[in-house]
């Protein structure tokens, strides 16, 4: 069941006049993050372009609590914080969100998020997936997709493909997992109140894909676009994992028949970092889709043999 437009709430988290560029995912998965909290949230947040949400000078149009942290530690920051709710009795009624990039989560955080997931920690840990260090000017990070171009891999674009976070995540046996996309806010919506309700049972771990038109090279007015066709492509499924099973979101199911999916190269030629590629480099992105929806549906399989 998808949520109506006319049943969101109204209230707003996060105010006209952020830092964010124009066309920024982040910022449209951060609002509606927000909106499915409510106000008794408190954000910790790591160096990253999302920091940047939060303004200068004493002025900040974000409406409830941030702390921010080192780029290495915002796992730790969150199990902190949730600690010391839990010490006041407070820990029922307020949640506590870890809200990292890539960088923060796939390199430099993982050793503090997979301590927190393994102490069972009780926080939302949220990896908005913009798939560089784009705060610092577009460097790869191991969320970088195969080819992409980065500052940092500027002939050829990545040659190695991404991490598996869901994977990473999964193997540490968490309650509530989850992917989104910026461009699909309601599915977005419904997987934070969920989480939410998940709160008591240690780490709830979504992540975002989360378009970013510098870091991508696409127009800033096609920013729900192309994540619209990351999705439909297949190579972004939406998807939970909730007490260890496995269930394809909505908007994705149709997907599991290869015959619905939608061209991957409309997806990459959208974007300028995919601008150099050969017929070599599509088959390469074709393959992985394959080969993802094939482990999908083994294990769904697997699940409704039991
Ligand atoms: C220890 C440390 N190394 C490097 C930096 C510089 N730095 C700040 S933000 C950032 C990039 C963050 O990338 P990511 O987590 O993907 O978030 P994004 O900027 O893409 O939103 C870097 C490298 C830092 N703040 N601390
Ligand atoms: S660089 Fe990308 S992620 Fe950072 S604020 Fe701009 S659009 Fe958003
Ligand atoms: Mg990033």
């Amino acid at each position: 069941m998808v949520i109506k437009v006319k049943d969101l709430p109204e209230e707003e988290y996060i105010l006209p006049g952020t830092r964010m560029c124009s066309g920024c995912g982040l910022q449209i998965a951060y609002r509606w993050a927000l909106k499915a909290l409510g106000p008794n949230t408190i954000v910790c947040n790591p160096a990253s372009c999302s920091t940047v949400t939060g303004g200068v000078g004493g002025y900040t149009p974000i409406k409830v609590p941030v702390m921010y942290d080192c780029f290495e530690t915002v796992a730790a920051h969150a199990s902190g914080v949730s600690a010391a709710l839990t010490a006041k009795g407070k820990d029922k009624e307020t949640v506590v969100v870890a809200w990292a990039g890539d960088g923060g989560t796939y390199d430099i955080g993982i050793q503090g998020l997979s301590g927190a997931a393994e102490r069972r920690s009780n926080f939302i840990y949220v990896c908005y997936n913009n798939q560089a260090y784009m705060n610092t000017g577009i460097q790869r990070s191991s969320a970088t997709p195969f080819g992409a171009k980065t500052t940092t891999t500027p002939i050829i674009g990545k040659a190695q493909v991404n991490k598996n976070m869901f994977k990473i995540m999964r193997a540490h046996g968490l309650s509530y997992i989850a992917t989104c996309a910026s461009g699909y806010p309601q599915d977005l919506f419904e997987k934070f109140q969920k989480a939410r309700e998940f709160n008591g049972k240690g780490v709830r771990f979504i992540e975002i894909l989360s378009s970013c038109p510098p870091g991508w090279g696409h127009k800033v007015n096609e920013s729900v676009e192309v994540t619209k066709k990351a999705v439909e492509s297949g190579y972004w499924p939406l998807m939970e994992v909730i007490e260890g099973k496995l269930v394809i979101s909505n908007p994705s199911k149709k997907y599991l028949d290869k015959s619905k999916r939608k061209d991957v190269r409309d997806y990459l030629k959208m974007q300028s970092r995919f601008k150099h590629f050969t017929e070599d480099d599509y088959k390469v992105w074709e393959q992985y889709i394959d080969d993802l929806w094939q482990e999908l549906k083994w294990e769904l399989e697997k699940q409704s043999d039991l």
